[in-house]
């Protein structure tokens, strides 16, 4: 069986997990939110990262299905923590090209929020560069009404691009991701410490959230923190985990 039937077949039967991520707000001490983070529990070789299998979910196309059902399991999820009377602000879901471009996507992210009795401020959407290459005008025009029915965006992996700045002359977004590789080496790169500073000083002038990714070291934290980073996400918070463990976490109240 080659990866991608066995990954149909997994789709099937419900071989897939969604973990969550805790993002800290440097400001309210606070988990206010999540990221989802999809793994395959293979029966035979056990949980595999989405690094190994994304790209030929994307290639293809199973990406859409999966991504699908990634987005109804974070409704599920989030109606559940609801229910419980502990939920994060909101959960960060990866969206890939393909799904944004894929028919009915608008219907149905707001069949999730419907079926689920979410309001739309509790998803939000990571996009990345590869999102606006393939038709940049429908992506963005797909964009904009999911902003305006008030789901919330950002952009992932800001600053790898080949055109961060051109994402924000034609895309209003909510937060900024800094790529965990300009946070990796910021105690010893003052050429990264430029370019962290740049982009918050570049997002807070756009009134945007400033999210800091693959944060492992408190020394990480504090410098972000004098740089007047918002939040932050990475090891030194929390892994990914499965929903059960997410509760743990202190959520910030609201
Ligand atoms: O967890 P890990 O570092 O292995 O993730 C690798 C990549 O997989 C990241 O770039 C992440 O954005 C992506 N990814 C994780 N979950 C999803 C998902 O549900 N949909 C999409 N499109 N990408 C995801
Ligand atoms: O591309 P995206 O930003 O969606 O992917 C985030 C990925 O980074 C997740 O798959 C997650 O497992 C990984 N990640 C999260 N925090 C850390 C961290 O502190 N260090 C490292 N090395 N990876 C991290
Ligand atoms: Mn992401
Ligand atoms: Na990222």
């Amino acid at each position: 069986l080659s990866l991608e039937a066995e990954m149909r077949r997994a789709l099937e039967r419900g071989e897939f997990r969604v973990h969550y991520q805790p993002q800290l707000h440097l400001y309210e001490r606070a988990v206010t939110g999540l990221e989802a983070l999809v793994r395959w529990q293979h029966p035979e070789r056990g949980l595999i990262a989405p690094g190994a299998f994304i790209a030929l979910a994307e290639e293809s196309g199973l990406i859409v299905p999966l991504g699908n059902w990634v987005l109804r399991e974070v409704g599920r999820q989030m109606r559940a923590w609801l229910d419980e009377g502990r939920a994060p602000g909101y959960v960060a879901v990866n969206l890939s090209a393909l799904q944004l471009g894929s028919e009915g996507f608008v219907d149905s992210v707001q069949a999730v929020l419907r079926e689920n009795g979410l309001a739309p401020g509790r998803l939000e959407l990571e996009i990345t560069e590869s999102c606006l290459m393939a038709d940049r005008s429908r992506a963005i025009a797909t964009l904009e009404t999911l902003r305006g029915l008030g789901v919330r965006l950002s952009i992932d992996d800001f600053g790898t691009g080949y055109s961060s700045m051109s994402y924000l002359q034609h895309l209003r977004v909510h937060r900024l991701k800094i790529d965990m590789s300009f946070v990796r080496d910021l105690e010893t790169n003052p050429g990264n410490v430029s370019i962290v500073t740049a982009i918050i000083a570049l997002g807070h002038s756009l009134e945007l959230d400033i999210v800091a990714e693959g944060v492992e070291t408190p020394e990480q934290l504090a410098r972000l923190q004098r740089l007047g980073c918002d939040l932050i996400q990475g090891y030194l918070i929390g892994r990914p985990v499965p929903a059960a463990e997410a509760l743990d976490l202190r959520f910030a109240p609201g």
